[in-house]
């Protein structure tokens, strides 16, 4: 928990993982959230995953404490994603718009989370790398209509984004954590709102230079450049 001052509510807590194949640009929109910045020789292919934490404001107020896991696309690190998605509430299931293989790979992902992760998971699906598509049309692999016939199907809402030009990426964070605070007042209201469970917030297993990376400062679909 997190208090924005003293005597206000409590600032909920609530876990997200960022899954998809290398180099769909997972990082490079993290930063973009959590620093608005794009860095653009300095992102290099996680190693193992990465962490940050970002305040999500809503309406100039804190909102929720996201902890956010980066997951590393590299199929070497693949084993290693369920130890991130396990215990999160939300996922942002992530390709690139000019690679139909790592749509095909982000589908794999959905279908893991949809068998091993947490149940009723909220989920939002992004089209990474909008403005590459934008400037060259000819360059896109992976149209609108298939990337949201699939998210319909999984239930997740579907962004365009750009780390690079700053599209979307608020929104879809923005969208992903709406869904889980509205999963938990469904679940009767009396959800935890957050886990209790250290384990389940891998906070022993942050990555120092991620972290440093990262940084923490807060910051405040659709369809590309919409
Ligand atoms: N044009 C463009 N390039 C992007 C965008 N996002 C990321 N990139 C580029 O895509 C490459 C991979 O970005 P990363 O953020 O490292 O990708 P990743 O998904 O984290 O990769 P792994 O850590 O290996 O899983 C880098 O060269 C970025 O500069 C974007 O929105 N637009
Ligand atoms: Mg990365």
């Amino acid at each position: 928990m997190a208090a924005s001052e003293p005597g206000a509510a409590p600032v909920p807590v609530a876990k997200l993982v960022l899954l998809g194949s290398h180099a769909v640009g997972k990082s490079c929109v993290l930063e973009r959230l959590v620093k608005g910045t794009f860095s653009k020789f300095t992102i290099g292919a996680t190693i193992g995953a990465a962490f940050a934490p970002h305040l999500l404001q809503k309406d100039g107020s804190p909102y929720v404490k996201l902890e956010i896991w980066d997951t590393a696309g590299q199929e070497q690190f693949q084993s290693l994603a369920p130890m991130y998605y396990r215990g999160a509430e939300g996922a942002v299931l992530m390709f690139d718009l000019t690679s139909a293989r790592s749509f095909e790979a982000m589908k794999h992902w959905g279908e893991e989370l949809g068998a091993n992760g947490r149940d009723g998971v909220a989920l939002v699906v992004c089209g990474n790398k909008c403005d590459l598509v934008e400037r060259d049309p000819d360059s896109r692999e992976v149209e609108s209509e298939f990337a949201i016939a699939y998210a319909d199907e999984i239930g997740a809402e579907y962004f365009e984004t750009s780390a690079l030009t700053d599209v979307n990426v608020h929104e879809a964070f923005m969208r992903v954590t709406d869904e889980i605070m509205s999963l938990r007042r469904a679940q009767a209201g009396d959800a935890p709102l957050a886990s209790a469970d250290p384990r389940d917030r891998h906070e022993s297993i942050v990555l120092p230079d991620e972290d440093a990376r990262m940084g923490s400062k807060p910051r405040g679909g659709k369809g590309c450049c919409s």
